[in-house]
């Protein structure tokens, strides 16, 4: 394939005619013959009308010095034994080729080899598979797309060089943009370049742009990925329990962003989705002195899990059901969660840890029938329930809660008296205090005078927070 671009286009034009397609007016990305390319990015196919993608075929990269297959995706094997998130949820993700696996930030997932969106097909190349300083060539079998008027596409004739080299290893900010501009095309291309232990801190600067990919990390400290902008700048990724099923070996693989065994990172000014519903976390954080600072986070049940030292600033979250699944301890200020459907959250803090406060902060529930949080028996008695959980609001905004405020929660002969299901001024969206009398009995109303120390206890970030007292990086 050592052949000039001149030439390529004139093979190009070739096959169209061939074929019957229609391929003169596909928009690739890369460019045909770009320069310069990150690794890390994405193959994107822009049609005249939406695409079909077939169960038959393989998108297939060479390596254009030497005709070495580089990377190949074959449809005809499906992304995972739920393609669309509504099925079985057996896994086994060492079987690399009854499904579609890929290894993220160490990790094998299920995931889409192709997204759909509109007019524009998203090739997702197995991660880190592409290096700097080649040259590749891409070519996709007929099969692959079919247009409206049941036209084939295909691309035999597309290239694309990448950059001589990636940033400096002790860069302290990199830069990510969807348009291939900057260091990274994804955020998950920065967060695995990022080093494990900087000496200074790293940021990844986001640009505006969607970015639909699965993110997950391991073991990074002292990082920081900030958005260009709160409502522009969006990761996401259609992900849930169905789609990456539970394994006895590794981390909960269901959420569209998460990381684990982190310590001082900080999330600022960018929004996550998850596009699948069911059991399908926008975010999941196991991690030590987590900011969470300006972001949006929409996903479905347990919208947000939370595991370690977590503080949740002037942010967003909008799910439904148990919409936070709350282990860590977690302080929420200046803050607004949103439960369309269910409980508002599953607290399950532990004995010794405090969690789950909310200060000067927004609860919505769904249609007056939502409740703060739920403790209900989840076994049949088998496992021990959370006797020590603690969901704690102090100055609370509410809407769409019901009189009853918590619950449900297991009744004897589970041990209630160590729960803090508590609330000091909890209001209206309007600021008027609102009536607590029908509350569940093995929930409290703080009071002034009383409960003055215990109010400004669970006001200090660092009683909640173990001892931390964050401080948001502001750029
Ligand atoms: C799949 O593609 C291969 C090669 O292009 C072809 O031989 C085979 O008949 C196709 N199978 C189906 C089920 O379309
Ligand atoms: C899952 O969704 C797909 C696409 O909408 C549909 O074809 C399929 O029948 C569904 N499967 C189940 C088990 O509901
Ligand atoms: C999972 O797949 C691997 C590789 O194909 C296989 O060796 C193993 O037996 C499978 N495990 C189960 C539980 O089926
Ligand atoms: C993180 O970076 C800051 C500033 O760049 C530095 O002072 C600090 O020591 C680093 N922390 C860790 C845990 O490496
Ligand atoms: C955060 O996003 C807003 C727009 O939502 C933008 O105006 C602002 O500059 C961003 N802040 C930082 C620190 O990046
Ligand atoms: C961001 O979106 C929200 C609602 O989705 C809207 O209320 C807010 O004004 C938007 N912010 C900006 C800076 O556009
Ligand atoms: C959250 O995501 C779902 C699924 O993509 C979407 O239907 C819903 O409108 C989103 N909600 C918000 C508040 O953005
Ligand atoms: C919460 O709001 C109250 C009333 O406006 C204010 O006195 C208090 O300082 C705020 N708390 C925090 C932690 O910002
Ligand atoms: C609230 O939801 C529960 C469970 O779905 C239902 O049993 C109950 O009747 C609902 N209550 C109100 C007031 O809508
Ligand atoms: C709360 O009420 C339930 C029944 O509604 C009862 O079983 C339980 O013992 C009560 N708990 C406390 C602490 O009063
Ligand atoms: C189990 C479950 O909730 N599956 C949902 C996954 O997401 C798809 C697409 O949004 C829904 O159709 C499924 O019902």
């Amino acid at each position: 394939m050592r052949v000039l671009v001149v030439t390529f286009w004139l093979l190009f034009t070739a096959s169209n005619a061939e074929l019957g397609g229609r391929d003169n007016e596909i928009q690739l990305f890369p460019k045909n013959g770009q320069q310069n390319v990150n690794p890390d990015t994405h193959l994107v196919l822009t049609f005249p009308s939406p695409p079909t993608i077939g169960n038959n075929g393989t998108i297939r990269v060479y390596d254009t010095s030497n005709n070495k297959l580089i990377d190949m995706l074959d449809l005809s094997i499906p992304s995972s034994p739920s393609p669309y998130g509504n099925g079985s949820t057996k896994a086994n993700y060492s079987d690399t080729t009854t499904y579609q696996t890929n290894i993220i930030g160490g990790m094998d997932f299920y995931f889409h080899p192709i997204i759909v969106r509109d007019n524009a097909a998203t090739v997702y190349l197995h991660n880190n598979q592409l290096d700097y300083g080649q040259t590749y060539s891409v070519e996709t079998d007929s099969e692959v797309f079919k247009l409206a008027d049941g036209s084939y596409s295909t691309t035999n004739s597309w290239t694309f060089s990448t950059k001589s080299q990636g940033p400096s290893p002790d860069a302290p900010e990199v830069i990510v943009a969807a348009d291939g501009s900057a260091d990274f095309n994804t955020v998950q291309g920065a967060i695995d370049w990022a080093p494990s232990n900087p000496t200074q801190r790293i940021t990844i600067l986001v640009k505006d742009g969607n970015y639909e990919e699965l993110v997950y990390w391991q073991y990074k400290t002292n990082l920081t990925i900030r958005g260009e902008s709160r409502n522009k700048t969006i990761v996401g990724y259609p992900n849930n329990s169905a789609f990456n099923p539970p394994n006895r070996q590794g981390p909960s693989r269901r959420p569209a962003f998460s990381f684990h065994g982190v310590s001082d990172v900080q999330l600022s000014n960018f929004t996550i989705n998850n596009y699948y519903r069911g059991q399908a976390e926008a975010l999941l954080i196991e991690g030590v002195r987590v900011i969470v600072d300006h972001m949006t986070l929409n996903g479905s049940g347990d919208a947000f899990t939370t595991y370690g030292t977590i503080y949740v600033a002037d942010s967003k979250l909008t799910g439904d059901g148990d919409t936070i699944l709350g282990y860590g301890s977690v302080y929420w200020l200046h803050s607004e969660v949103v439960s369309t459907a269910g409980a508002v959250s599953w607290t399950r803090t532990v004995q010794g840890i405090h969690g789950n406060v909310f200060v000067n902060s927004t609860i919505i529930g769904d249609q007056g029938n939502s409740t703060f949080a739920r403790l209900p028996d989840n076994s049949g008695g088998v496992m021990p329930n959370w006797p020590y959980a603690e969901m704690v609001l102090i100055n609370t905004k509410t809407a769409g809660i019901a009189p009853v405020g918590w619950g449900p929660v297991q009744g004897p002969p589970f041990d209630t008296s160590h729960l803090h299901l508590w609330e000091y001024n909890t209001m209206d969206l309007e600021g008027n205090i609102v009536d607590v009398s029908e509350r569940l009995n093995v929930s409290k109303q703080l009071r002034l005078p009383e409960d003055s120390v215990t109010i400004a206890e669970y006001s200090d970030l660092a009683y909640v927070l173990g001892g931390w007292t964050p401080v948001v990086v502001s750029s």
